[in-house]
């Protein structure tokens, strides 16, 4: 059974010590790794930060963005996980790739997440370009894993607040 967090505002991210019991995966994507990974180590900094234990955050690695929705699968099958962020980097390229991608990955990780009834954020960056991409792993435009992993921790007390 997974950990059941205090009931708390949504708000009351800073103080909360109940984040000590989260056991959060991350699931991130090797293409465009330069990117994902710098998304990975900012939702990691993020979470630690919050109170979450390292040894309690457990990251897999998938080939790409395609298969973010079945390595999110797996790991909410597993009975000790609270939540999982899904870390990846779909590149506009000359193709529809992006495309069917994008949409494969948008919806699978929807479908996952009110499958399994578990948090599970979109931390997956949709751009024209490699320069926009930085821009947002932890460039001038923030870091889109951190607000992924603030995502999840927001809808853990979200859940807490309304059962
Ligand atoms: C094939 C492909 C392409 C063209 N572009 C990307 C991308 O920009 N970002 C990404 O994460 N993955 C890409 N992939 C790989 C697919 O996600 C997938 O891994 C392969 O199609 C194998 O199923």
């Amino acid at each position: 059974m997974a950990t059941k967090l205090k009931k708390e505002t949504a708000s009351d991210l800073e103080s909360l010590k109940e984040f000590k019991k989260l056991h959060i995966a991350i699931v991130v994507a090797e293409w465009n790794s330069s990117i994902t990974y710098a998304m990975m180590n900012g939702a990691i900094d993020f979470l630690i930060a919050k109170g979450v234990k390292e040894k309690n955050i457990e990251v897999h690695k998938v080939p790409g963005a395609f298969e973010l929705p079945l390595g999110s699968q797996y790991c909410a099958e597993k009975k000790n996980i609270d939540a999982v962020i899904a870390l990846g980097c779909i590149i506009q390229g000359e193709t529809r790739h992006f495309d069917f991608i994008c949409d494969a990955c948008a919806k699978g990780i929807m479908n996952v997440s009110l499958t399994y009834n578990l948090p599970v954020a979109f931390g997956v960056l949709t751009t024209e370009n490699e320069k926009q991409a930085k821009e947002r792993s932890g460039g001038k435009l923030g870091n889109k894993g951190v607000e992924a992993a603030e995502a999840v921790l927001k809808m853990l007390l979200i859940r807490n607040s309304t059962i």
